[in-house]
């Protein structure tokens, strides 16, 4: 059974695909009584939040915590894990470490999406040394996250965000690789519609990630609601189902008109599919 959830982040721009902004109790609250089944949390940093508020109204309300998504850290303090410099990347992993705290309270997964980096511009020898940087730095989270009982979910973005493990299956295949059963992939179908190949491409590429399948974003072609945009949510559902996906969507887009009916329409049409699992 796929449960949804709605995004909420502590800051951002007019343009960033968070449904909501700034309280996050009260959005906890709305989306308890809108029936979502829990809430994701986009924050900057540790004192962001109160946890143990979150954790208590959480529990009132009979809602979860999904996730935990870090790419503020990037937007706003240009923390990254491919970061060439020692310090930065020190404090870009410190940084994930109090998120993967936090998940660990709260039981849920940690999203690293922006901050993974990109890969720098140049030399052959700062590439290599940014991708190895950066392997490193994902396994020493992974050892802490294990320790914590916290997933991390590594986020596939289109090539216009970033340059490289854009596609679904250059993610996988690098997951793969470094060979950590805490770390999966999370598949967001606006970066999907972007990147997959052919008309089945979004189907193939979820079938193809099924056993390292951890979380999913859910976003229109047009990062609006579903059913906004052309992206075909019965067939990715129907997909979801087949390989027996029982995790997350979560809805990240655009709050448009407003956030409270961007989140209860994406709901009510997603439901209105009748594909249930
Ligand atoms: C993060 O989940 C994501 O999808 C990025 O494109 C945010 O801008
Ligand atoms: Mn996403």
């Amino acid at each position: 059974m796929i449960k949804y959830s709605a995004t909420v982040a502590s800051a951002g721009t007019e343009f960033s695909p968070y449904l909501f902004k700034g309280n996050m109790i009260k959005t906890i609250e709305f989306c308890a009584e809108n029936g979502f089944d829990a809430v994701e949390l986009h924050i900057r940093k540790a004192d962001d939040i109160d946890t143990s508020s979150i954790d208590k109204v959480c529990q009132k309300h009979n809602i979860k915590i999904s996730t935990i998504g870090t790419g503020l850290g990037y937007t706003l303090d240009g923390l990254f894990l491919t970061d060439n410099d020692d310090i930065k990347r020190g404090q870009a992993i410190a940084r994930l470490k109090e998120h993967i705290d936090i998940a660990s309270i709260l039981h849920c997964g940690v999203i690293i999406g922006s901050m993974r980096g990109r890969i720098p511009e140049g030399h052959k020898q700062d590439k290599e040394r940014a991708m190895k940087n950066y392997s490193e730095s994902l396994l020493l989270l992974a050892d802490y996250a294990e320790k914590k009982g916290v997933t991390i979910l590594l986020e596939p973005v289109n090539r216009y965000e970033n340059n490289f493990h854009n596609s679904s299956i250059e993610m996988r295949d690098f997951i793969k690789k470094l060979g950590s059963n805490k770390i999966k992939i999370l598949l967001d179908t606006f970066h999907m519609n972007i990147e997959e190949h052919g008309l089945t491409g979004m189907y193939d590429s979820i079938k193809e990630c099924k056993d390292f399948l951890g979380h999913m974003h859910f976003a229109d072609s047009n990062r609006r609601r579903p059913g906004a945009g052309h992206i075909d949510f019965a067939g990715i559902l129907k997909t979801l189902n087949e390989i027996n996906y029982d995790g997350y969507a979560a809805f990240e887009y655009l709050p448009w008109p407003e956030p409270e009916i961007a989140s209860v329409e994406g709901l009510k049409y997603i439901k209105s599919l009748n594909i249930s699992g």
